[in-house]
């Protein structure tokens, strides 16, 4: 009997520094696994103290090899091993339990002792708020049971769970409810059965007392699928919106890609502790209770789009990740960015497109870009890890779900679909690759992709410059493009790549399309395009829709931005038009260069006036770029500069435009109770109005938004209204954040967002705040949302984390490393804001670098906070 726990979590002495000793896994090492697992049965005997695992086997021998059989084990306490009924003494390597097997089969049964109320990691088998939950992607199944914890080896789960009865009335697990009884003692048990073989990182369990919304999906060959979306009595009417998005859902995949559910079941649970947004467990996903549950009252119209978004990715999983899962963890993106493909797909079909494209590519210049130009760069299909759960990231997602939608631009609707039908049938069963992906995406609609294979290995975003030269006399207009990849952490030197720009020219006079749309694709370093027939001066509409995710420069004369911020046919480039406009000011007077805001103003007023545009189009077109988006265009970052240049706009904006945006403001058709997208599209333009009032006369704004706050019936509009009274030094400012507090103190979510305002003021003093803040009762540093509402969003708030005395930086560093000892993935996610030290100006970056160096030099720090803080050093 050994106790595994006596093995070190972190692989370095708690005593001595953390050094490189933290081994990094790297892709060319893989091998296909020694031994397989077709069949497994768990019993568990489920206490939140102390549960008891016995796990059997059924091993096979894989290949002609001599190799012992190695199961990974995490914070386990063996109990016993026994191979083919007889009790044996295991070896232990490490965290791993080695037995020698002498045939080519072998029934391995092992019971284990696991703690999960003391699993303040949130991986494995924990407790939250009284229900026991699992979480095992990437590695927490090895916390449950020793195994072969790896996405290669596929295995049929039978799963049998006893508990107290009262306590945890509701057994689940993957797959079907085959049998159920009680044991007399006030225990209960039931039993389930998966028929698909999986992943251990796609095994789930729940117990607890939990009570379902119900309700079913008739699939297209006329199965009917029960569903159920599980959580605590009294959130059940928060449940609605979620089912309603599962079913949208369900029924989007079966018509744009064929795709069926394959179980008579499927269960959504919402806990309140989740290290991340939710997880597509086979028949059974787990959801961060932020994902599944909304009320006008109490969550936002993004809150409503979030949830929709994350069940609908969840579900889609179902075929791009189970019924296809990933060979190894560094193809990740095979299932990550086809999913967030997918669900992005999925919201523009149910809402409105160009919002949506718009939102996706803010999402990815605020979180992907600045990886990519950072100490963190990696590949969409990294080389190397030391902690995998690091490499859930904006790259592997984000970036890989534009990589994806290059392809299909350039192979069209069709084709794609052709590709994809091919990707799900051939692999259907495997756990496959990349590579596998492109290559059905080749055959089955016959086009060669191999040229986009360089977006998955190579990191850092391409620069692309454009030129457009026009003769009226020739009518002849040229277009050189030229691209470059600066080089990033392990690849210094970068390869040109294939990047699909969707090009129209527009026609300055007429405003309207001179040439057509054309997919141009830029694969060399340089390329020269030529117009015929361009007979007025043309303005360059290109990267339309965002096309190729790159950073763009075009040489434009003074006027053409703001003619196209008019005239641009493609919603996507005219939104473009207009931040571009506003960015040039920006940084010219971040810099101390003139600004001229006249233009600039002049283009937000015809915006807001334009009769052609709607609502939600208007309002993030007049949207300010952020203050982080600002500072990636400067090659020093005072962050005073920054913020200063970005209210001084808004002040103009706020100044000179008073009519426009007052009668923005007034616009009517949203009743607070209306979900429809024009409801939510006039909501936000409201809001985005009334922060700018706010920003011309503060008095006025603090007005407006004190009466909206105490009028509104819904929380877009509460939230929005305090969110502009917080930055404002105004009465009305603690009044409205302690009537907030009082009436929403008992809804964690909302709490959330109580924070989370606080942490995104526009003050000086909010250093002060989050400190204070972090003393309040209600601050839980071991609830991974309310610590990222207060920390997380701090880290964000650009101007207040940059702090020029460095108190930001403390408060972060010291956040990390508190929140460290209970949750490494969690705290590992704060870090990034300081990987962009060595860009701002020398005082900050010094003090930047040194709370990194103080996070590096921790004792006993995890491997997590590790890898991303010494890699941020680098
Ligand atoms: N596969 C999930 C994301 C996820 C990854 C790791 C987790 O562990 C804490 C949890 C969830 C998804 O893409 O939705
Ligand atoms: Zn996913």
């Amino acid at each position: 009997m050994a106790d595994v726990r006596a093995t070190p979590e972190v692989l370095t002495p708690p005593e001595a520094p953390p050094s490189p000793t933290h081994v990094a896994t790297r892709r060319e090492d893989y091998r296909p696994p020694d031994w397989l697992v077709p069949e497994i049965s768990l019993d568990f005997d489920l206490d939140p103290q102390r549960t008891r695992v016995r796990a059997s086997l059924e091993i096979v021998r894989n290949g002609d090899h001599d190799r012992p059989l190695r199961l990974d084990g995490d914070e386990l306490t063996l109990i016993s091993a026994r191979v083919d009924g007889r009790e044996v003494e295991p070896g232990l390597d490490g965290k791993q339990l080695v037995l020698d097997l002498p045939g080519s089969r072998a029934m391995v049964e092992t019971e284990v002792e696991i703690a999960p109320a003391a699993n303040t990691k949130l991986m494995g088998l924990y407790a939250s708020g009284g229900i026991l939950c699992t979480q095992c992607e990437a590695e927490g199944f090895r916390r449950i049971t020793f195994f072969p914890d790896r996405p290669d080896v596929l295995s049929r789960y039978r799963v049998r769970m006893e508990a107290d009865k009262d306590r945890f009335p509701i057994l689940l697990s993957n797959g079907n409810n085959i049998a159920a009884g009680e044991e007399g003692d006030g225990r209960h048990w039931a039993q389930w059965e998966d028929p698909f073989p999986k992943p251990s990182y796609l095994f789930a369990l729940v117990a607890g007392d939990l009570k379902a919304n119900s309700d079913s999906f008739t699939t297209m060959s006329g199965r009917k699928v029960a569903l159920n979306i599980w959580v605590r009595e009294a959130d059940l009417p928060k449940t609605a919106h979620a089912m309603e998005s599962l079913k949208l859902a369900m029924a989007w995949d079966e018509k744009v890609y064929g795709r069926e559910y394959d179980l008579d079941l499927f269960n959504i649970v919402a806990v309140a502790d989740f290290n991340m947004g939710a997880m597509e467990n086979k028949g059974l996903n787990i959801f961060n209770s932020a994902y599944v549950l909304a009320d006008q009252e109490t969550a936002t119209d993004a809150d409503f789009d979030n949830i929709s978004r994350v069940v609908a990715h969840e579900y889609f999983h179902n075929w791009s990740g189970d019924r296809i899962t990933c060979r190894d963890w560094f193809q990740l993106s095979l299932k990550e960015g086809f999913t967030v493909f997918r669900d992005q797909s999925f919201s523009a079909d149910i809402g409105s497109a160009p919002v949506k494209r718009i939102d996706d590519v803010r999402v990815l210049r605020a979180a992907q870009f600045p990886e990519d130009a950072g100490p963190l760069a990696h590949a969409v299909r990294p080389d190397s890890y030391i902690e995998i759960s690091n490499f859930y990231t904006a790259t592997v997602y984000n970036k890989g779900a534009e990589l994806i939608r290059m392809m299909a631009t350039v192979l069209g609707a069709e084709k794609f679909r052709a590709g994809t039908d091919l990707y799900f049938d051939r692999h259907d069963g495997e756990a496959a690759t990349c590579d596998d992906f492109v290559k059905a995406l080749e055959d089955g609609s016959g086009v060669d992709l191999s040229a986009f294979k360089i977006w998955y290995s190579q990191a850092g975003t391409p620069k692309v410059s454009a030129r457009l030269q026009h003769d009226p006399q020739t009518r002849a207009a040229t277009l050189h493009l030229e691209q470059r990849v600066d080089p990033t952490p392990g690849q210094p030197d970068k390869a040109p790549m294939p990047i699909p720009l969707r090009t129209a020219l527009i026609g300055e006079d007429s405003c309207a399309e001179i040439a057509a749309e054309q997919l141009v694709l830029l694969e060399k370093a340089q390329a020269t395009i030529e117009f015929a027939n361009v007979a007025e001066p043309p303005l360059l509409s290109i990267n339309r829709g965002f096309s190729a995710p790159i950073v763009l420069t075009v040489d434009r004369r003074p006027g053409e931005l703001e003619r196209l911020a008019q005239c641009d046919t493609d919603p996507f480039s005219r939104y473009e038009a207009l931040q571009e406009l506003m960015m040039c000011a920006l940084v010219a007077s971040a810099t101390g260069a003139a600004a001229d805001l006249e233009p600039v103003t002049r283009a937000v007023g015809a915006t807001l006036r334009s009769d052609a545009l709607d609502a939600a189009f208007k309002a993030e077109a007049i949207l300010l770029p952020s203050e982080p988006l600002i500072a990636d265009r400067l090659d020093v970052v005072d962050p005073d500069a920054v913020h200063e240049s970005r209210e001084a706009l808004r002040r103009a904006i706020g100044n000179e435009l008073r009519d426009d945006l007052a009668s923005a403001y007034g616009t009517s058709g949203a009743p607070g109770h209306d979900l429809s997208p024009a409801a939510k599209g006039v909501r936000r333009l409201r809001n985005v109005a009334l922060a700018l009032i706010a920003a011309g006369d503060e008095r006025v704004g603090a007005t407006l938004a004190h009466r909206q706050f105490m009028a509104a019936d819904n929380m877009t509009d509460r939230q929005a209204a305090l969110g502009t009274l917080v930055s404002l030094d105004a009465p009305e400012r603690d009044q409205a954040l302690a009537a907030f507090y009082d009436r929403f103190h008992d809804d964690p979510l909302v709490l959330d967002k109580w924070f989370a305002l606080q942490a995104a003021a526009q003050r000086r003093e909010t250093v002060d705040e989050v400190q204070r803040l972090a003393h309040h009762p209600d601050f839980r540093i071991g609830n991974p949302n309310r610590l990222r509402a207060l920390a997380g969003t701090f880290g964000y708030n650009h101007w207040a984390f940059h702090s020029p005395d460095g108190r930001g930086y403390r408060f972060l560093t010291d956040m990390i490393l508190d929140a460290d000892k209970l949750n490494p993935q969690v705290a590992a996610r704060l870090i990034p804001p300081f990987g962009r030290w060595r860009r701002f100006e020398p005082k900050r970056g010094e003090l930047m670098r040194e709370s990194l160096e103080r996070i590096v030099g921790a004792r006993g720090l995890s491997k997590d906070v590790y890898e991303q803080a010494s890699k941020s050093l680098a």
